[in-house]
């Protein structure tokens, strides 16, 4: 288009015929105003593109803010699903053991085939788990009052069960040598049973100071167990079986 503009205006110097050159002159207004058409043109355009790039990156902008909003949202849909989830299961385990109790309460009342409402169930035991302080004799006669005794573990899965209840903290379980030789309250045999002693336990230590020795087994902090004083205010676990007259 400029080449051919150019060679016209080169025709202008040369010997041509005054209606010819009329002809020409009329070529080079419409050449201009077709030249200013297309630089308005051009002109129209940027600015339209431009307008167009500035709208796309604010459109960008709101669909990237758009998009960290629903993955905010989804997490925290997710996070109340988990937690409705948590307590629809709470809710059937509950619903599961009241419908027990009330059968139980209905029938002539032998059996006991649902652990009372605050008891784990476990390999055919109900647990219960104190959430205060007694001495192991006052610990033992809270857990013949609900014709449970203080718990007698018998296995390493038994242990770890009990020490994932009580966490870090000193708690009675139902073995003494008040009488003589160490002996579970149930008569489980200790000498053939389970043992997690700490190293260096039992002691019978006399350096308390509280008078006699240590005659009352607990699990410590890390699980493992240890004779102290009896009177001590340890928490406790009660222990009772399951499917058995009571
Ligand atoms: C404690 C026991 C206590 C006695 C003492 C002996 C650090 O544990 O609790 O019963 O055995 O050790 O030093
Ligand atoms: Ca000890």
């Amino acid at each position: 288009m400029i080449k051919e503009y150019q060679d016209l205006q080169h025709l202008d110097n040369e010997e041509i015929d005054p209606h010819q050159r009329g002809k020409d002159s009329q070529l080079q207004k419409e050449l201009r105003a077709l030249g200013e058409t297309f630089s308005n043109f051009t002109k129209s355009t940027e600015s339209e593109v431009q307008a167009l790039s500035s709208h796309g990156s604010t459109v960008g902008r709101k669909m990237s803010n758009l998009e960290s909003q629903v993955l905010k949202q989804q997490q925290a849909m997710s996070e109340d699903h988990s937690n409705l989830m948590l307590h629809v299961r709470n809710f059937v385990s509950d619903l599961r053991s009241l419908s027990c109790q009330i059968a139980v309460l209905q029938g002539n009342g032998t059996e006991k085939p649902c652990c009372p409402v605050n008891w784990v169930e476990r390999e055919g035991s109900c647990y219960w788990f104190s959430r205060s302080g007694s001495s192991w004799h006052e610990a033992q006669e809270y857990c013949k009052l609900e014709n449970a005794h203080l718990v007698v573990v018998t296995s390493l899965e038994e242990q770890n069960f009990i020490k994932h209840h009580t966490g870090s903290i000193n708690t009675w379980m139902g073995l003494t040598d008040e009488h003589g030789p160490w002996k579970w309250v149930d008569g489980t045999d200790y000498e053939s049973g389970f043992k997690k002693w700490m190293p260096e336990q039992p002691d019978n230590w006399y350096g308390h100071g509280l008078g006699g020795g240590e005659d009352c087994a607990h699990f410590t902090a890390n699980g493992d167990w240890n004779d102290d004083v009896c009177l001590r205010p340890y928490r406790w676990v009660c222990e009772m079986a399951l499917n058995k007259g009571s």
